[in-house]
């Protein structure tokens, strides 16, 4: 038997090399060498072209390389009993929460404001809070969610979190549900997207959401680029009701040299770096998930396919 890697990024030989030292008696096929489709159990992969899983008739579970599993939501063919596992390292997570606190710590310091002035050449000390008067919200509280809302909340500040279903996490106001989403928001100043893209959270960083906030609020999306309405963005900021945005993740990536993102003095673009995986911890996880697979026993980090996360 043998595991399918798909790595469309240019460190693919370093992932490659590094998951033939943790699956030494393993034989490894990199995609589009497939050879027998039959031979193939195990897959590793992210962005696989849609329909080629469902060729694969031995196939016994699926890891993405990445932590998000829409990848694999987006392709119509796939295998609707085939167990897949989101990829969950506690070093993404560490560099997702130093990513987003790095970033809120820069709307609540003011450095745009600060950036923009020296522009200007204007020397003048702006009102600043302390942070546990500044309330950040973080959209989704799953594990990249609940790290980064424990370490903003470890800088200082009044944090709040929401998601689907009622969760608790210490030091963390959380809100759930609809009523709960305008509640969080209400309060929110820089409002933090970690959610997952489903049906229900495409788009949802919209007018509505933003009229929500209160007059000034900044956001950060590290989530992906579908949540995000993007004329909606552009409108929020031209009237005040947003003050800046920090975007990691777009509708289509690399972002286009044309578009209004890339020269607007409130958007900070980054270029999908918020949470990078990591070949040498993420091998050990794969490797481990394949053992698992192997000998029959369940994968950590199972998607549930019917809620799309
Ligand atoms: C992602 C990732 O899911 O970079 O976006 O891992």
């Amino acid at each position: 038997m043998a595991i399918l890697i798909h790595c469309p990024w240019p460190n693919a030989t370093v992932w490659l090399d590094r998951l033939r030292a943790a699956l030494p008696d393993a034989e490894i096929r990199v995609w589009p060498e497939l050879g027998a489709p039959g031979d193939i159990d195990f897959a590793m992969v992210w962005k696989l072209p849609p329909g080629v899983l469902s060729t694969l008739p031995n196939l016994k579970g699926v890891c993405s390389l990445g932590a998000g599993v829409d990848h694999f939501l987006a392709d119509p063919d796939l295998p609707p009993a085939l167990p897949v596992a989101r990829l969950v390292d506690p070093l993404m997570a560490d560099r997702m929460a130093e990513y987003v606190s790095g970033h809120v710590l820069r709307y609540h310091l003011r450095s745009d404001d600060y950036a923009a002035q020296q522009r200007h050449g204007v020397w003048e000390r702006l009102p600043q809070k302390d942070a546990p008067a500044r309330t950040v919200g973080i959209l989704g509280l799953g594990h990249l969610g609940t790290v980064c809302a424990r370490q903003v909340s470890g800088l200082g500040f009044r944090t709040c979190g929401w998601s689907r279903s009622a969760k608790q996490v210490a030091g963390v106001e959380t809100f759930h549900g609809t009523d709960g989403l305008a509640s969080m928001l209400r309060r929110t100043e820089i409002l933090v997207c970690l959610l997952p893209l489903t049906a229900a959270t495409h788009g949802i960083l919209n007018a509505g959401t933003f009229g929500q906030l209160p007059q000034g609020a900044a956001l950060i999306n590290v989530a992906r680029g579908d949540h995000l309405v993007d004329a909606d963005l552009l409108a929020a900021l031209a009237s005040g009701q947003l003050r800046g945005a920090t975007l990691d993740v777009f509708r289509d990536e690399p972002l286009p040299a044309a578009h209004g993102f890339w020269r607007h003095e409130k958007i900070l673009v980054t270029p999908h770096v918020s949470s990078l995986s990591e070949p040498a911890t993420a091998a050990v996880i794969l490797a481990e998930q394949y053992h698992r697979c192997r000998r029959g026993a369940p994968m950590r980090d199972l998607v549930d396919l019917s809620a799309g996360y």
